[in-house]
């Protein structure tokens, strides 16, 4: 039995089959254990819970879609996104850190990498005993990475790295990056790591969102990249962008878990905060604002349940997943405003999470893609005309 029991108001569990169901109830009654009681306490200190990482590997989170023969769970999308969903009630930055590891960086190994680069990294990053990180964005690239000028020239047996990304999730804790860079003028994938000379990975400080998660600069002064450690299926800006739509589906999942964590708490306080002799949720206004929270809720779990289900079946289409995206985060942000509206001065304090996921929020609608960036990539499906430029 477990302490937190999740908004269903349309009764989405009954199209989920009883594996999906075991995913989640384990996922949260480890939330619920391991995650809820330690989080405040990192994201006050501005540090990681690394002691988690490896019980994520045993619960199978790393890569949980990828085949069996690496390690991996082999699950369904369902299963992927409801464990998201999980994990981000608990905090944005565990999301972050098992997106990060199993879309971002498992996911282009094993879909663009040699046979070798598959059965070398694939089972070390499943437990968990190896971690990746993903480096698209630049100082001055983010939104537009086709622009990045980090670069790879071609050496004896190899290529030298040149440039530097920024924002990057695990960066100092990751064993290898999954770098972009150009080479000859068009972007390829390399596997960068920790030890090779003249790369290093400070990290960022001063962040006042996602505090319980690690970012960092990545710094490549002639790095030496041997010939055996470039992604040979992947040339082209359309490659990191197949790597994003992974992230950014369990994004649209993920912020689920931080609705639900931020309805509960406004619920709860609206039954005993007693102003004017009465609840408050006894008044209209914020019956009127719990109303609209468990409507957004689930119109969000209805749109990631029917994208999981359009995912595996490989008919989803990238703008569909984007849509998802710019949705349901936009939509737990307010959701997480509002219920900071319902705690009053309460809503600020620690000893709720709303504060917490309201400012994570903030960050997660900006990367994987931010809101405008979303739009005009729906924009440009429905009309056929690209408003980027
Ligand atoms: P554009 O010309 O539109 O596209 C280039 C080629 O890529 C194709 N394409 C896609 N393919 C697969 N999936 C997608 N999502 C795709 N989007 C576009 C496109 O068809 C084209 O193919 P081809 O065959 O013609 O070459 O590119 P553009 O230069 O105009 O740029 C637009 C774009 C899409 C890059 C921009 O809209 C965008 O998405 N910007 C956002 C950048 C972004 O999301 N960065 C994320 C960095 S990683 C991160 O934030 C990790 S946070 C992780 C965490 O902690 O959880
Ligand atoms: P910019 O691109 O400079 O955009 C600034 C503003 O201008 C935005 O509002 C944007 O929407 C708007 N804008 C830009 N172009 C247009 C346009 N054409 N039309 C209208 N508006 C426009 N990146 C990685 O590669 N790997 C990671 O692991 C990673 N982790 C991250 C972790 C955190 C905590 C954060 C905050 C970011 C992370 N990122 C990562 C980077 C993230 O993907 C970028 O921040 C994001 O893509 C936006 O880029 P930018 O911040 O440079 O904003």
């Amino acid at each position: 039995m477990t302490k937190f029991s999740g908004i269903d108001y349309y009764q989405i569990e009954s199209q989920f089959t009883d594996e999906e169901i075991l995913v989640r109830n384990s996922v949260r009654e480890f939330v619920d254990n391991e995650v809820i009681p330690v989080i405040e306490g990192h994201y006050q200190n501005g540090t990681f819970p690394e002691h988690l990482i490896k019980k994520l590997a045993e619960l199978g989170l790393f890569g949980i879609t990828l085949p069996s023969k690496y390690g991996c769970a082999e699950m369904n999308n369902v299963a992927y996104g409801l464990a998201m969903q999980e994990l981000e009630r608990g905090d944005s930055g565990l999301r972050s850190f098992v997106s990060v590891q199993s879309s971002l960086v498992m996911y282009p190994i094993y879909t663009f990498g040699s046979e070798e680069q598959k059965d070398f990294w694939l089972p070390k990053l499943a437990a968990a005993e190896k971690i990746g990180c993903f480096g698209l964005t630049e100082p001055d690239y983010g939104s537009n990475p086709g622009g990045m000028i980090t670069n790879a020239k071609k050496a004896d047996g190899g290529y030298i790295l040149n440039g530097a990304k920024m924002w990057i999730t695990n960066g100092s804790i990751a064993d290898v990056a999954i770098v972009w860079a150009k080479l000859n003028g068009e972007i390829k994938g390399f596997l960068v790591e920790k030890e090779f000379e003249g790369f290093s990975a400070p990290e960022m400080k001063g962040k006042h969102s996602l505090r319980a998660s690690i970012t960092s600069e990545l710094i490549f002064q002639d790095v030496f990249v041997p010939e055996s450690n470039i992604l040979p299926k992947a040339s082209g800006l359309k490659f990191p962008l197949m790597c994003l739509n992974q992230a950014r589906y369990s994004i649209a999942w993920g912020v689920v878990g931080s609705m639900m964590a931020c309805y509960e708490s406004a619920l709860n306080y609206s039954k005993s905060r007693i102003q004017f002799g009465k609840p408050i949720a006894s008044y209209q206004l914020t019956q009127q604002k719990l109303a609209y929270m468990a409507t957004e809720i689930t119109k969000s779990q209805l749109m990631n349940y029917h994208l999981a289900r359009l995912k595996d079946t490989d008919r989803v289409k990238h703008t569909q997943i984007s849509m998802a995206k710019l949705n349901n985060c936009e939509v737990a942000l307010n959701i997480a405003r509002t219920s900071r509206e319902i705690l009053g001065a309460n809503g600020i304090l620690s000893e709720y999470p709303v504060m917490r996921h309201a400012n994570n929020l903030e960050s997660v609608k900006t990367y994987e893609g931010t809101h405008e960036m979303h739009t005009l990539i729906i924009g440009e499906d429905l009309t056929g005309i690209s408003a980027f430029e």
